[in-house]
């Protein structure tokens, strides 16, 4: 399947939502869903995607079920575990939740859900803030990016989470990005032919939490993989392999300087950012993973 425009599966979710305009998180699902097809229960944290499905708005035509902010994989773990007792098979179980749920504030919960073996797809739609109330920093914002909370720019490095999910030694795990949905997709699918728990991190670059105009989404994320600010690349049974790789990679100034949170950056933070990423890139193309340290 080489476009969207290929895809046989019907589109599972229809018009209708009080979400911003470009919202990346509903493109997420919508692909999500078109590539794993109608057996498929979908477990939301809370966050901005409760919205999306909250009455009086039903724009999905799957099952779904929202779950505290701390325990949507717990609850991954109970479904899978009803779907066994009942001899259902065959149904996809997805965990559809923030980086704030994840990164932060469900991580022990996803922790113990991989540890368990479980099998469901977790995947983070990663606007790299807690949007939902009001773009304060979480463990997915990038050094210097401007949060609610980091007004002067976030002074933090940003968690490794693929890496610490990887660690946990479960069977595969991925980065992804809306703007690049058939590599999305590939792995979704992917994902869901493994008999245990799977990880994907899929950046959702967000209008409103990073400043620029909702048009741009796409242009937005695709710049974040062309200039290597978020690679693209999975881990399957420990095997790291790039799954996108640039010619030669855009200088990361086009990309930061699109967005509001990177206003005000000096010219030489931005040449530090770009020579972090330049190192990183220079191991991740040898397969250096575990060596590199993301930007
Ligand atoms: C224990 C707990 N703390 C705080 C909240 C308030 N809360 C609701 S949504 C949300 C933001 C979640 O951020 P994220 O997971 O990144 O999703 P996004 O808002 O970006 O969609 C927060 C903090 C909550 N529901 N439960």
């Amino acid at each position: 399947m080489k476009s969207v425009a290929s895809l046989k599966n019907e589109s599972l979710t229809v018009g209708g939502s009080p979400l911003c305009a470009g919202c990346p998180a509903s493109l997420g699902l919508k692909l999500a869903l078109q590539a794993l097809g109608k057996n498929t229960i979908v477990i939301n944290a809370s966050g901005c995607m409760t919205l999306y499905v909250t009455y009086p708005y039903m724009p999905l035509k799957t099952p779904w079920i929202h779950l505290a902010i701390e325990n949507a994989a717990a609850g991954a773990s109970g479904i899978r575990a009803a779907l066994r007792e009942t001899g259902k098979k065959n149904i996809n179980v997805i965990c559809y939740a923030g980086d704030g749920a994840t990164y932060d504030i469900g991580f022990q919960s996803l922790s113990s859900a991989v540890e368990r073996g479980d099998k469901f797809i977790y995947i983070c739609y990663n606007n790299q803030s807690f949007s939902n109330t009001g773009v304060q920093k979480s463990g997915a914002t990038p050094e210097k990016a401007y949060t609610t909370t980091t007004p002067k720019g976030n002074p933090f490095k940003r968690k490794p989470l693929v890496k610490i999910m990887a660690a946990h030694g479960m069977p595969y795990t991925a980065t992804a990005c809306v703007s690049f949905p058939m590599d999305y997709m590939k792995k979704l699918r992917k994902a869901s032919k493994i008999n245990g728990p799977s990880f994907i991190d899929l950046l959702c670059p967000c209008p409103t939490g990073w400043g620029f105009h909702s048009s741009r989404m796409v242009e937005v994320g695709k710049l974040a993989v062309l200039t290597g600010a978020w690679p693209l690349y999975e881990i399957e049974n420990g095997k790291f392999k790039l799954t996108y790789t640039p010619a030669k990679l855009l200088p990361v100034e086009r990309y930061l300087s699109l967005q509001y949170r990177f206003k005000h950056l000096s010219k030489k933070e931005i040449n530090e950012i770009q020579r972090k990423i330049n190192e990183e890139w220079f191991l991740l193309e040898k397969g250096k993973y575990w060596e590199a340290e993301e930007y």
